[in-house]
């Protein structure tokens, strides 16, 4: 079939399309079955940026070329930042990284996203090999732990239909009406609540006596009224998972913190404990890495940045491609005063936001259905392909803007065919037609774990503070309506009725980092000493703080308390 494509988004499901010239349709087969999100469904619809243009003057698609050559050299190499976020997903992003660091720029490293979690599993399992989808659909009961499927993940819906859910989860989600059991816990503690889940399960599965007497050190009572739930219910889930086929589903929800390494690493302890691991229908699912068994042509040991608290005014130009670092990075405020006297900001995107406001040289990019790519998943092991669907005059792709700098520069840069058949090169077609990533365990763990001595390495110790801090809890997670700062974004600050706030009235939602003022939208889904701004929100990073979580060089975006006060 050649209009079979993808969905570039940054989103577990890596959907694949059919698009027949008017329509964007959900491939039938597969994990897709046929339905794609509101995003794509809406895709077309979505004013993308058609004319290039330098301090607000409009120029054609050579002008900008030449222009970012022009600021390139007139730039040492060292005077350069190639910031690239995940706005598209597919692997032809990364060209640009061929560019930029041949150059001599400094590119990004550390994490807006899953890096804490993916520290802990790194360091409990030595490897992060997700739980693929079939074993998933195998499995009795499935446990949504931090993540929120109908908004993030929709298509492992119609693979859980008759299982027994848990959620746990600070909001009542929409997955809630099918569970049996909902864990409404207090943020941030979701360590204790693995840690007391191993220690109530160890007399039917016992567990490591070093890491049994670790759990062992947590007051019961206190640690229940900590964690924001009762005994009944914690005795409910143990319940509920003894000897069934459990697969945890993991989300980005529970590692928003500086310990997210050690919260996530508990809950694989649990896993472990259960015998989750290798076996049919059981396990632990997160973000996987979705180049596992795949070599990047394009990745060079360079200089780095971090991606959570870049001091862009270390820089003369700054190159951000594929990202809104001025709403998504955490501290938007220190972002904005860090970046304010960069000299050439440079932003190639696809959409106007709050970097493409501030930029002074800003190149349109061409959607997935006007460029060739290729993609994989962090949630299953199908490598997609992209083709070029359609022409289209507006834009460039990253392989075009990457060739013309090369050929500038006096850089190699190989035919784009190259690369992507060296991505197709990791693939292999499988029994149903679909390409796989070769080598990927179809039961990750069988043969014990990638430590050095193949076997789990437990926490040995909880660093977590006591919860002390005064103030509501932010929640940030993920909204139905955009995918982080694309397309329709939230506008609104979710509270509970209790706290006595009226719908529509404005307020100034603060922390110690900054403020925000948004107007209110009552939800009793949630706590009652929760607070919910979606990402993508405009101004929802003035809150968050820019510090790096402890393991991961992850953003920490759930940390500090707020306060929620009218505008007078
Ligand atoms: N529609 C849509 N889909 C998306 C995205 C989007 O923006 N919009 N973004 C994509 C990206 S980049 C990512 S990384 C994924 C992430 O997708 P998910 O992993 O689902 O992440 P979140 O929505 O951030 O959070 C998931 C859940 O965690 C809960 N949560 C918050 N704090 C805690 C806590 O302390 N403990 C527990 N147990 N739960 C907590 C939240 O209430 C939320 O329901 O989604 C992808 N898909
Ligand atoms: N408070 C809070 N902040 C968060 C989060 C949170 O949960 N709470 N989530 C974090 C997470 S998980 C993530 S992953 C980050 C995401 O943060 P970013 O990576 O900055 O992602 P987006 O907001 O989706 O913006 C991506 C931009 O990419 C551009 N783009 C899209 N497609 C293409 C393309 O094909 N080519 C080029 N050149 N550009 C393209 C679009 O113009 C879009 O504006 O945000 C993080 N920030
Ligand atoms: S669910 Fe995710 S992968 Fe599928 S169409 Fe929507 S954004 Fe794309
Ligand atoms: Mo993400």
């Amino acid at each position: 079939m050649n209009n079979k494509t993808a969905c570039p988004l940054d989103c577990y499901d890596a959907c694949e399309i059919v698009y027949d010239g008017g329509k964007l349709k959900g491939y039938s087969k597969g994990h897709t079955a046929g339905f794609l999100c509101p995003h794509l469904n809406h895709y077309t619809n979505y004013q993308t940026i058609k004319t290039p243009r330098y301090k607000n003057q409009e120029i054609t698609i050579d002008e900008a070329m030449n222009k970012l050559s022009e600021i390139i050299s007139h730039s040492y190499n060292d005077e350069i930042l190639h910031y690239r976020g995940h706005g598209n997903f597919s692997l032809m992003q990364e060209v640009t990284d061929h560019f930029f660091a041949s150059y001599g720029a400094t590119l990004t490293d550390g994490s807006l996203c899953d890096g804490a979690g993916e520290a802990g599993i790194l360091e409990g399992r030595g490897s992060n090999k997700n739980m693929p989808l079939p074993e998933i659909e195998k499995s009795d009961v499935v446990i949504f732990w931090g993540r929120n499927p109908h908004t993030t993940s929709s298509h492992l819906l119609p693979i859980i239909k008759d299982k027994k859910i848990i959620v746990i989860d600070p909001i009542e989600t929409q997955i809630v009406k099918d569970a049996y059991l909902h864990l409404q816990v207090k943020p941030h503690t979701d360590m204790y609540l693995a840690m007391l889940l191993s220690r109530f399960l160890h007399i039917v599965y016992p567990t490591d006596k070093e890491y049994y007497e670790l759990t062992q050190t947590l007051m019961v009572d206190q640690t229940l009224e900590k964690i924001g739930i009762s005994k009944n219910e914690i005795g409910e889930m143990v319940e509920l998972i003894i000897n069934q086929r459990v697969a945890i589903v993991c989300g980005v929800g529970i590692q928003k913190y500086s310990d997210g390494a050690d919260v996530m690493r508990t809950i694989d302890a649990l896993a472990l404990q259960m015998n989750l691991f290798g076996r049919e229908g059981c396990g632990v699912a997160y973000l996987g890495n979705s180049r596992e068994h795949i070599d990047s042509p394009f990745y060079t040991d360079t200089k780095r940045e971090s991606k959570v608290n870049s001091d862009f005014s270390k820089y003369k130009t700054v190159f951000i491609q594929g990202a809104n670092p001025l709403s998504q990075m955490p501290d938007s405020t220190r972002v904005q005063e860090s970046i304010s006297n960069v000299e050439n900001i440079v932003y190639f995107g696809l959409y106007e936001n709050e970097t493409s406001e501030c930029a002074d040289l800003v190149i349109p990019a061409k959607t997935f259905l006007h460029k060739n790519d290729i993609r994989t998943s962090y949630s299953h092991n199908i490598m997609s392909h992209m083709p070029k669907l359609e022409g289209n005059e507006n834009g460039i792709t990253e392989y075009e803007l990457s060739s013309y700098l090369c050929n500038e520069f006096g850089i190699d840069i190989k035919e784009e065919e190259t690369y992507l058949k060296h991505f197709k090169n990791f693939s292999v077609t499988m029994m149903d037609g679909e390409l796989h990533v070769e080598g990927r365990e179809e039961l990750p763990y069988q043969n014990g774990f990638d430590t050095k001595d193949g076997k789990f390495v437990f926490l040995k110790e909880v660093n977590q503070k006591p919860n002390e801090k005064e103030g509501l809890h932010l929640i940030t997670p993920k909204s139905a309506k955009s995918l982080n700062s694309q397309f329709n974004r939230e506008t609104h600050v979710y509270v509970h009725s209790s706290l006595g706030f009226r719908d529509g009235e404005k307020v100034i939602v603060s922390s110690v980092n900054g403020n925000v003022e948004l107007h209110v939208k009552n939800n009793d889904k949630l706590r009652d000493d929760c607070v919910l701004i979606y990402s993508g929100t405009r101004g929802v990073n003035n809150l968050t703080s820019p510090k790096h979580s402890l393991e991961g060089k992850s953003a920490v975006y759930q940390e500090d308390r707020v306060e929620v006060i009218k505008c007078t």
